[in-house]
């Protein structure tokens, strides 16, 4: 494995990388990693490698010939044994103690920074991201098992003494963690997405068992090969993978998993939230998606706006949940700012995303293209006019992946469906308000809630954007990003409404806390250390 480290930290938010070094890195970690395609992978139980005859293909939405990795079609066995392999390190991971808990996580965290380009390489074959995305993807990871780390860190533990009584009783809060977690990840963060949860739980003392999106399970391998590397005892993290209808079924079933966290569509998203807690109260944290708004007033900067709702709704394809797919702009300046949204739309090079010039790569696959092409036929046919995109490639290069163009749609009506359903694609429709108030109660206007971004230079609107918007995240003036690029510790990553209703996604300072339980403890004399 390549250990070289890029001189600059690549984010989500990072324009550009004029940086040779990190290039010429990249591209020498594309042609490593070709050579590697197509092996099979195993699953990982309480440290065992498990294999099966039975395999499913991780195939590239690049070029759907090549195949990425082999992976086994788990059975609910596999899960079962994977959660009684958990259920059987917890103890000794819980007694470890934070401190050494600590250390081993922050060594995981820097073999994976030390991997970068290698995985991010991998990423760009599996998933279809560009470059920076993908070593974004990455950096990401290894910096949630960094900041959830210093977050223990700075609540010491969360041991916090409190009043007493009598002088000779002390109480104490003390978080303690559940035991097995379940994580289900998506395939758009494929390491971020999978490692930021499976941190939280295992930093606040529990054991895991990961369950990737089957369009993306090698990061989520990686990650769990990164971990065992770094010193994390056999059981502590297992991996399973295949189909959700089976593997995902028996974690969300399972009485022997104490917490699970989703990260996908609101429609699975709701059926594990609404089945998990049968019995008793058990914990589950979702993050089910958004149809993020970006609002841009008579008094925006018009290139700024074009910009950063340019890079949140393109920015891999739209397929974030933090995307911007519906824009709501002050009449008086529809015109130029489609304009300038319209010619920036136009400029983006879409192609194979392993390749340094091509900022948009394919969606994740077949389903994902259908919903393209079915969106601009009903733009089209319901009135609206396709600004610029609504193509998908077919020549040389793309003629074997699902390469849709970066497409905006005006004049539909702001109660079509286009303006409310989820579509995970490159796919954003701009309408035409009459004043801010109008742009908030359309913004507001969802099951959602995630994400949500204004352009405007006017004191009195950015304070009325940020006292009444209803989303966990939001933006003002991001030229980077109008609704997309939240970074641990920089930023906070929670949901309203149905997008996460029930924790935080990620990233803040109370997300740990929520992999553990309050336990108030009152002792007669002197507490033991
Ligand atoms: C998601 O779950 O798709 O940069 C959103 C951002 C993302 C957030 C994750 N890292 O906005």
């Amino acid at each position: 494995m390549a250990t070289t480290t890029p001189r600059m930290k690549i984010t989500y938010a990072t324009l550009s990388a004029d940086n040779e070094e990190l290039q010429s890195a990249f591209d020498a970690a594309v042609e490593r990693v070709r050579g590697v395609l197509g092996q099979s992978y195993p699953m990982l139980i309480g440290g065992e490698e498990r294999r099966s005859a039975d395999e499913f293909e991780d195939r590239s939405p690049i070029d759907r010939d090549i195949v990425v990795a082999r992976f086994p079609v788990g059975t609910r066995q596999d899960v079962r044994d994977a959660i009684a392999a958990a259920r059987a390190a917890f103890p000794a991971w819980r007694d470890l103690g934070w401190r050494q808990r600590l250390e081993i996580l922050r060594n995981a965290a820097d073999l994976i920074s030390e991997r970068q380009f290698e995985y991010a390489a991998l990423m760009a074959f599996e998933v279809g991201k560009n470059r920076l995305e993908a070593l974004g993807d990455v950096e990401e990871t290894a910096d949630l098992l960094r900041y959830y780390s210093d977050e223990m860190e700075r609540n010491g533990g969360f041991v916090k003494p409190m009043g007493s009584l009598s002088p000779t009783e002390h109480t104490r809060s003390v978080l303690k963690p559940h035991g097995v977690w379940g994580v289900i990840s998506p395939f758009n963060f494929p390491m971020a997405l999978a490692g930021g949860p499976a941190a939280g739980a295992l930093i606040a003392g529990n054991t895991v068992v990961l369950k990737p999106s089957s369009d993306a399970p090698l990061m989520g391998y990686k990650f769990g090969e990164a971990l065992h590397e770094a010193g994390v005892p056999a059981g502590v993290f297992n991996f399973v993978t295949g189909p959700g209808e089976t593997v995902g079924a028996e974690l969300q079933e399972s009485p022997d998993i104490d917490g699970l966290v989703f990260t996908g569509s609101y429609e699975v998203g709701m059926k594990l939230y609404t089945g998990f807690t049968r019995v008793y109260p058990r914990p589950i944290i979702t993050e089910m998606g958004g149809k993020n708004p970006a609002i841009v007033t008579a008094s925006a900067d018009l290139d700024e706006a074009a910009e950063g709702v340019m890079r949140s709704a393109f920015g891999y394809d739209g397929q974030k949940c933090s995307a911007n797919s519906r824009v709501y702009v002050e009449r008086s300046v529809a015109r130029p700012f489609v304009e300038k949204l319209a010619e920036r739309a136009r400029a983006i090079r879409v192609g194979d995303p392993t390749q340094r010039d091509n900022w948009m790569g394919p969606v994740i696959n077949e389903r994902s293209l259908a919903k393209f092409t079915t969106a601009v036929q009903e733009a089209k046919r319901d009135g609206g006019t396709i600004e610029a995109g609504g193509e998908v490639l077919a020549g040389p290069g793309t003629e074997r992946g699902y390469f849709p163009t970066p497409t905006v749609v005006t004049g539909l009506p702001l109660s079509h469906r286009l303006f409310h359903d989820e579509l995970f694609v490159p796919f954003v429709v701009v309408g035409e308000v009459d004043s801010l108030q109008q742009a908030l109660d359309e913004a507001n206007d969802t099951p959602y809630g995630l994400t949500a971004g204004i352009f405007s230079h006017d004191d009195d609107e950015i304070r009325s954007f940020l006292d009444t918007i209803q989303a966990g995240v939001v933006y003002v003036n991001r030229r980077s990003g109008a609704t997309t690029g939240a970074w641990p510790g920089i930023q906070s990553f929670g949901g309203w409404k149905g997008s996460g209703s029930s924790g935080k996604s990620g990233l803040g300072p109370y997300y740990v806390q929520q992999f553990l339980r309050e336990q108030s403890q009152t002792v007669m004399g002197e507490p033991p250390a």
